[in-house]
């Protein structure tokens, strides 16, 4: 669903509800850590959202994503799951394929489960219900993935995960610790932020080994405004109907395992 172009952009499956967000963004003060954004176009019959690529500025970039949040679907997926539940074999074979015992003895003999119960079992077998954000794979500098991170979920291990991921630059940490404190800073004065539930979106680390480093949002596919006049904490927790999406305790733990790494 990605292509990358000659010039410096991308291009992403196009989905309204991303750009509309990418379209706000461009005029909040969030607009230096967001990929910036040129619009729709259509190639090869298809229509994609089109923004900078935000790994052309680097010399054989290692990239991390990271989803923010405690919350990793959207509450209308639990009102789809009571009302009309579909059964999802493509979920339970992902499941099965991390931990055979995973699934009740019911979902055995269905050989299916709902989305919100896989998703629910993803965030707690991970450190999304804990921490508040999880690691969703690595890009390293020679082109090799890791997407193995499915059960990276105590701080000790999030914090193993970095520290081989930046192959324990100090310099390269102190970047990404002051971009993060930036991101931060200006999400609790964002007009679009305050305003949004921001679910499924990514922080993207980015450095290479002339030691730039930065970190931008992406993902914006779920993120949903709220009703008028509604606003969200962002470090609340969750119950269902509150629209909470943790964004900002998980940025917390997030720059804390961070701040830790580097004065030790
Ligand atoms: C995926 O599970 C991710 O959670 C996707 O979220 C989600 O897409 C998929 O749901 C789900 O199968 P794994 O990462 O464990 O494979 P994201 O796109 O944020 O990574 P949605 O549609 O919720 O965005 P389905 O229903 O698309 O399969
Ligand atoms: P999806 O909605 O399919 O999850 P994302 O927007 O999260 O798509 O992007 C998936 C991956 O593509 C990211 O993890 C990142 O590696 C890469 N990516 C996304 N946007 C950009 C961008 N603007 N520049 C460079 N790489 C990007
Ligand atoms: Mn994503």
């Amino acid at each position: 669903s990605f292509k990358t172009e000659a010039n410096g952009r991308i291009l992403k499956k196009h989905c309204d509800c991303e750009q509309r967000c990418l379209d706000w963004l461009m005029k909040d003060v969030l607009r230096p850590y967001v990929p910036a954004y040129h619009g729709d176009v259509e190639k090869d019959g298809e229509k994609y959202n089109q923004m900078d690529d935000l790994l052309a500025e680097f010399e054989l970039p290692c990239v991390m994503d990271c989803k923010m949040g405690i919350r990793t679907y959207l509450e209308e997926e639990l009102t789809k799951a009571r009302k009309k539940p579909s059964l999802r074999n493509d979920m339970y074979l992902k499941m099965i394929e991390v931990d055979r015992d995973a699934p009740t003895e019911e979902e055995h003999e269905q050989k299916a489960v709902t989305k919100p119960r896989y998703m629910q079992w993803r965030e707690t077998i991970s450190s999304t219900a804990t921490l508040g954000f999880r690691i969703e794979g690595i890009k390293k500098e020679d082109g090799t993935v890791n997407r193995d991170f499915k059960k990276t979920k105590s701080r000790q291990q999030v914090t193993e995960a970095f520290h081989d991921f930046v192959k324990g630059n100090v310099n390269i940490l102190n970047s990404y610790l002051n971009r993060l404190n930036d991101i931060r800073a200006t999400l609790e004065g964002s007009p679009f932020f305050k305003t949004h539930e921001v679910i499924g979106s990514s922080l993207l680390f980015v450095h290479d080994k002339r030691e730039r480093a930065k970190v931008w949002m992406i993902d914006f596919g779920k993120t949903t405004p709220l009703p008028e006049g509604q606003t969200l904490d962002h470090r609340a927790a969750w119950v269902e109907g509150n629209r909470e999406d943790g964004y900002l305790y998980g940025l917390d733990h997030l720059i804390d395992i961070i701040h830790q790494m580097v004065s030790s």
